[in-house]
């Protein structure tokens, strides 16, 4: 299913898609729950997408859940499978519905202003599987879709750890192609000042970096200088699922990020769009061409008799091999032909003339026009 194939959302409004995307246990599916809790207070109750096969319990209401439609301990079971691969094998199947969600979600879109995905704790399933970005890119291509990529801040306060979770939001940055928000949940327990510290201030990480006195310390030191041009594409929020710290200002990126999405990601959508659909009709036109011309073909092999074999001469045009040294192998061919019955003529529906001899009375009556002729002649010479 491409995303130009797939039914497309009322025009006046569209809502937000908020993908909640993250390591396991960083507090995807709280957060979920925190923000339905806020957005009902607020009387604009979201849409909710629960995409997480996996998960025992929700504490919120999904309006689609994967679970409904697939048993993610009977995948494993029916194909052998461990937890990963069944969660895998189950978001697929559950992709090949996608389209039948998507009109879900369109009759309820012009009511609601969020729609909220939960997606796997194992992050990789999501956003490196090709259904994670079938399911992307349709819901991008049709509604403004943010990411919100979902940090366990006490667990990343160390240089390392930070490096390698921005590493992993930059490469879903690239991956995805769209519109990023840094979540740096449970606040409640540890600050995220540390991290946006880091953030804009690059003395500030090169000092924490030299306290780490092994050889990654200079890798890190090197790699810190690429995910500096990183930072400067984000969105960064701290907030806490627990409390409800930090949830205006998550709402505020959201509206940031969606503005961002219309000026700049939704053109360049568009116009992969338009490109995949321009695509599409030039493989459909030159198909219908070739039906044509094959159609043409067969109408001249009808028409044709018993002597002209155009069919060796239709396989050439397809070739594009008119060349001389051809042309001469064509014209002895039909001179070999000549008096032999070929295997096109007895695929032809119109039989040459040859296939109706005269009757016995025809014969008779030939032969004595004949007798007739030659005495006339005699008879004029004498
Ligand atoms: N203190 C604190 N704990 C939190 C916060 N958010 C989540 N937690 C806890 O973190 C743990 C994991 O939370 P989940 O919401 O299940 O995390 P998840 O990312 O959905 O986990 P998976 O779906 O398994 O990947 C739970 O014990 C939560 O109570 C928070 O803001 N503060
Ligand atoms: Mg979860």
């Amino acid at each position: 299913m491409s995303s130009s194939e797939t039914s497309s959302a009322p025009t006046e409004k569209q809502p937000t898609t908020i993908l909640c995307i993250g390591m396991a246990g960083s507090g995807k599916t709280t957060l979920m729950q925190r923000l339905n809790a806020d957005l009902h207070a607020k009387k604009t109750p979201p849409y909710i997408l629960n995409l997480d096969p996996a998960v025992s319990s929700l504490p919120f209401t999904a309006n689609i859940d994967i679970r409904d439609t697939v048993n993610y301990k009977e995948v494993m079971k029916q194909y052998n499978l461990g937890p990963n691969g069944g969660i895998l094998t189950s978001l697929n199947l559950f992709t090949t519905k996608f389209d039948q969600v998507l009109k879900f979600v369109d009759k309820r879109a012009g009511s609601v202003d969020h729609i909220l995905v939960d997606t796997p704790g194992q992050i990789e399933i999501f956003t490196w599987s090709a259904s994670g970005a079938i399911i992307t890119d349709t819901l991008a291509a049709t509604y403004p879709t943010v990411v919100a990529y979902i940090i366990d801040t006490p667990r990343t306060t160390s240089p390392a750890t930070f490096m390698s979770n921005m590493l992993y939001a930059c490469s879903i940055l690239y991956k995805t192609k769209l519109p990023f928000i840094l979540v740096f949940n449970k606040t409640d327990v540890v600050s995220h000042s540390f991290a946006v510290d880091w953030m804009t201030d690059f003395e500030s990480f090169q000092q924490a970096l030299q306290q780490d006195a092994t050889y990654m310390s200079s890798l890190m030191n090197s790699m810190s200088l690429v995910l500096d041009e990183f930072y400067s594409h984000l969105k960064v929020v701290g907030v806490s699922a627990v409390t409800g710290e930090g949830i205006d200002d998550f709402f505020e990126a959201v509206k940031a990020a969606t503005k961002e999405y219309e000026t700049e990601y939704k053109p360049e959508i568009e116009r992969l769009i338009q490109e995949k659909a321009s695509q599409h009709i030039q493989e459909k036109e030159e198909q219908h061409r070739q039906q044509q011309l094959s159609k043409l073909m067969n109408d001249m092999k009808v028409s044709k008799g018993t002597e002209v074999p155009l069919d060796s001469g239709s396989k050439r045009m397809e070739d594009e091999q008119w060349e001389e040294e051809d042309e001469e192998e064509y014209e002895n061919e039909d001179e070999d032909d000549e008096g032999e019955e070929t295997d096109d003529e007895q695929e032809n529906t119109l039989l040459g003339a040859s296939r109706f001899p005269p009757s016995s009375s025809q014969q008779q009556n030939d032969a004595k026009f004949k007798a007739w002729l030659n005495q006339a002649n005699e008879s004029s010479m004498n």
